[in-house]
């Protein structure tokens, strides 16, 4: 999403600038957008048994921390060794993204251990990383209060510590519906040759108008 828009001033300085640029056709841009799967929600997914199959594409889906406070949600993906895995919630709860207040952990199934985690890196209380997988294999994204495993240290703590349940045992407490987004990004990119070729207008149109 974020490279269309970076495309489009360009686009518009090559408008602007020269009219006899031929503009590319609609189905000569990539469609970067568009295609997002949507994840559906299917309780229980609350142990790494029980996750919810996670395929790589980018998905979004709306799910929530069950009423009772204790609930997680998990998500398995295979990766390949270099994947950039982006996890990102937004707590739909109230109007300030502030409840939930989510923590997002990633978890390698080779080791059981939490690799990374983040607690408020997104808006409001929302959470997002980005975690580069150094070993091809599955791994596990899970949701949960931020208090169920504190995101600060999670970084190598046993799944099992993931149990919906706060340091004294008691329930997380965070309940409420949250917007997740999941997507893979492969280690290696191929070149977008068309993108290139839309860069070289806005870069030409740039050179004209000097
Ligand atoms: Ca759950
Ligand atoms: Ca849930
Ligand atoms: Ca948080």
């Amino acid at each position: 999403m974020k490279l269309a828009y970076t495309i489009l001033p360009l686009l518009t300085v090559a408008a602007s600038a020269s009219a006899s640029i031929k503009l590319p056709d609609k189905s000569e841009i990539p469609v970067l957008s568009g295609a997002e799967a949507t994840l559906i929600e299917v309780e229980p997914n609350s142990t790494i048994v029980t996750a919810q199959t996670y395929d790589g594409s980018p998905s979004v889906g709306v799910f929530s921390l069950a009423p009772a406070g204790t609930d997680i949600d998990f998500f398995q993906v295979s990766l390949n060794a270099g994947d950039f895995l982006t996890g990102i919630t937004a707590p739909i709860g109230n109007a300030t993204f502030t409840d939930p207040d989510t923590g997002i952990y990633v978890v390698s199934a080779l080791t059981g251990l939490v690799v990374a985690a983040d607690d408020d890196g997104g808006q409001g209380l929302g959470s997002a990383l980005t975690y580069a997988a150094p070993v091809s294999g599955v791994y596990f994204v899970a949701v949960s209060g931020f208090s169920d495993l504190p995101p600060g240290s999670a970084v190598g703590e046993p799944v099992a510590s993931l149990n919906g349940l706060d340091a004294d045992g008691l329930p997380h407490g965070e309940a409420g519906p949250y917007i997740i987004t999941l997507s893979v990004v492969p280690s290696v990119i191929p070149e977008p040759t068309t993108l290139a070729a839309i860069a070289g207008l806005g870069v030409l149109a740039l050179r004209r108008r000097k």
